[in-house]
């Protein structure tokens, strides 16, 4: 069935729709599948199961129905490039208080329309949000200005955050993950669980959260320097989360704001998100992405970029996501991401295909993980430009040939290398940790 006639208006101009401040704009990259429909055919139909269709004309429909259909308003065959224009009023909102949900979002603009008979495949690549539904998000209630503060720094470029992972990936107990967190802090100053570290039965929560803050209080004590811990708080029960992060800041008491909340939020949702940002919003939320590759490498075609997964986390109020490490670290990178980690922080920022406007809603802080070492930095910094993130090494830190202090230390002095603009081969010749580096980790 031919519903280009409804769900298409290719004379409707994008500045129009943008200046009437009442529709989403998605663009995505879609291919149809041979044998259906022609290009705009297949938007056409992807827009109806997107919004107010389905496969056939129904009786019930009605002139209101109409007037929230989405539209195909332009499309670029050669680019498979097309664009949709949601309706605000289609996304549902909380009955508690009238908020947005990203649930709706992405079950509108990436739901049944990834499972089309007619589309061989359609991946969102950038989405524009108008300033009456942007207000609606929860955006973050707390940024790495909150964590510079804590730290004893200043709150405007407070600078590089050295960061690890406690490693191995899981099978330490309760007192040797508590010393592995003493060692990295005599030299870094931020420490999250691995993505998958909770309860295990080798490692029990409340005992390993009960080391970890006897280990900060004494490396405070060594060094004299405030340190950070980002637990991982994920689960499937909302009420678990909960008490994770009661008894977490219970234990931690006088050091409770040097704790942040990890939240994996591909895997656990965006429910998982918002239950962390609203029973929890004095805390960092770190929203860890594991898994986003299955929808989001640059060899899958369908589901949403690592752009796009960004831009929802800082709408729904994530202080700080993993935005990959551009090629420059072990896992899948693309150019998207340095435009990535600037939509996060900027005000006002270009994305793939829409300029946003943030309007003030909080930035969210790059964090940058996944393979690096002091050896990877310089490279990466010169290509993103700045340091004024969270960068988290586990094996950069631990696989350090003295240790995770020194792995720590030489970090540090990489991102202080690059900041001098130093030839690292002299710049090492004053600074063994980031010199034994070298020794410690293959030169790519
Ligand atoms: C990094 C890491 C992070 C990845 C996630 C890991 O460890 O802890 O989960 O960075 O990828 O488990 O691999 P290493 P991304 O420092 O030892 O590589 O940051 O791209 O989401
Ligand atoms: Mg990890």
């Amino acid at each position: 069935m031919d519903q280009s006639n409804r769900y298409a208006n290719l004379n409707l101009k994008e500045s129009d729709l943008i200046a009437g401040g009442r529709h989403v704009l998605c663009a995505y990259i879609m291919k149809p599948k041979d044998g259906f429909g022609n290009f705009l055919q297949t938007a056409a139909h992807f827009a109806a199961e997107s919004s107010t269709g389905t496969n056939v004309e129904v009786s019930t429909t009605d002139d209101f129905t109409r007037g929230v259909d989405a539209l195909v308003y332009e499309i670029d065959e050669a680019r498979q490039l097309m664009k949709i224009a949601y309706p605000i009023e289609l996304f549902d909102r909380n009955i508690i208080d009238g908020r947005a949900m990203i649930a709706s979002f992405l079950t509108l603009t990436i739901g049944n329309n990834q499972g089309m008979g007619d589309v061989e495949y359609a991946k969102m690549h950038d989405f524009y949000v108008p300033p009456a539904y942007l207000k609606l998000f929860d955006g973050p209630s707390t940024t790495i200005k909150d964590l510079w503060r804590v730290l004893g720094r200043p709150v405007v470029d407070g600078g590089f955050i050295v960061g690890t992972i406690i490693k191995p990936k899981l099978g330490l107990r309760p007192q040797p993950f508590a010393n592995a967190c003493y060692d990295f802090w005599l030299g870094g100053d931020f420490i999250k669980n691995d993505e998958p570290q909770g309860n295990q039965v080798f490692a029990p929560f409340k005992d390993t959260v009960q080391a970890v803050a006897d280990a900060m209080r004494r490396a405070q004590d060594k060094t004299g320097e405030a340190k950070l811990f980002s637990f991982n708080i994920t689960a499937d029960d909302h009420y678990e989360m909960v008490a994770r992060g009661e008894y977490i800041l219970q234990t931690f008491g006088e050091n409770a704001d040097h704790v942040a909340f990890l939240v994996d939020g591909y895997v656990a949702g965006p429910a998982a998100i918002t239950t962390a940002r609203r029973r929890f919003p004095k805390q960092y939320l770190h929203y860890h992405r594991a898994g986003h590759g299955a929808v989001t490498s640059p060899q899958s075609k369908r589901g949403y970029t690592a752009f796009v997964l960004s831009k929802m986390a800082r709408l729904q109020g994530a202080s700080g996501i993993h935005v990959g490490t551009m090629g420059f670290g072990k896992m899948e990178g693309e150019a998207s991401d340095r435009t990535a980690a600037f939509m996060i922080t900027q005000d006002s920022a270009e994305g793939p295909y829409f300029h946003q406007e943030w309007l003030g809603l909080n930035p969210t802080t790059p964090i940058i993980s996944g393979g690096m070492n002091a050896l990877r930095m310089p490279g990466f910094f010169d290509n993103l430009g700045h340091s004024n993130l969270i960068m988290t090494a586990g094996g950069g830190a631990f696989g350090h040939i003295d240790g995770g202090a020194a792995g720590a230390k030489s970090l540090r002095q990489a991102e202080q290398c690059w900041k001098l603009g130093a030839d690292p081969v002299e710049f090492a010749k004053d600074h063994r940790e980031f010199a034994r580096a070298f020794e410690s980790f293959p030169q790519d």
